[in-house]
C-alpha cells in the first residue's frame, strides 16, 4: 500500500497550541509517522527555505524559525500534500480569515511570518524536506515522538 507523506511543522507561535493542533491532524485522517520537536539554528533554517533565499522577508523568516522549538511531523494518507496544505490554509492569516475560515492559520496564525504552520507544496519538496528534518546529522533532537501507526 502507498500513502502519500507530506511534512509539517507547528512553528513557534503556535507551539503553545501543539497538542491541540495534534488532535486535528489526527481527526482530519492523517497518520503520524513520525514527530520531532527540534531548535534549528539560523543555518538550519537558511537552508530549509533556501528556495525563499533572497527575498525581503527571507531574514526575518529565518530568525523566526530559529527563535525557539517547532514540532516537525511526518504525515501520511491518501493525497497527504494537498490535503495538508488545504487544512492549513493560505500563507497570510488575515487572508486566511477571509477566504478560509477555520483552517489551521485562521486559528492559529498571528501574521504573515507567524502563520502557525507549515505544508510542504509538492512532491518534490515533501521528499526533501522529510529527508532535511529527519536525517540522523542535520537537527539535534530535543524530544522524540512516537509514530502512532508503522508505516505500510
Ligand atoms: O508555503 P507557505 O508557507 O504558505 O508560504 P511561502 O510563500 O512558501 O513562504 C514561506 C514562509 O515565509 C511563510 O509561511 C511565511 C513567510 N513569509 C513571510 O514572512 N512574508 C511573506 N510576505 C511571505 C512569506
Ligand atoms: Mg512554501
Amino acid at each position: 500500500i502507498y500513502t502519500e507523506r507530506t511534512l509539517g511543522i507547528v512553528k513557534p507561535d503556535a507551539m503553545d497550541k501543539v497538542v491541540e493542533i495534534e488532535d486535528i491532524i489526527l481527526r482530519n485522517g492523517f497518520t503520524i509517522l513520525q514527530k520531532r520537536k527540534v531548535h534549528l539554528s539560523p543555518e538550519q533554517a537558511s537552508d530549509f527555505y533556501v528556495e525563499h533565499y533572497g527575498k525581503m522577508f527571507f531574514p526575518s523568516l529565518v530568525a523566526y524559525m530559529s527563535s525557539a522549538p517547532i514540532t516537525v511531523f511526518v504525515l501520511a494518507k491518501n493525497k497527504s500534500i494537498a490535503s495538508w496544505r488545504e487544512l492549513i490554509g493560505p500563507t497570510n492569516p488575515f487572508k486566511a480569515r477571509e477566504t478560509h475560515p477555520g483552517c489551521l492559520r485562521d486559528t492559529y496564525g498571528k501574521d504573515q511570518t507567524r502563520n502557525a504552520v507549515h505544508g510542504s507544496d509538492s512532491f518534490h519538496s515533501a521528499e526533501r524536506e522529510i529527508r532535511f528534518m529527519f536525517h540522523d546529522s542535520i537537527v539535534e533532537p530535543i524530544a522524540v515522538g512516537q509514530a502512532t501507526k508503522d508505516y505500510l
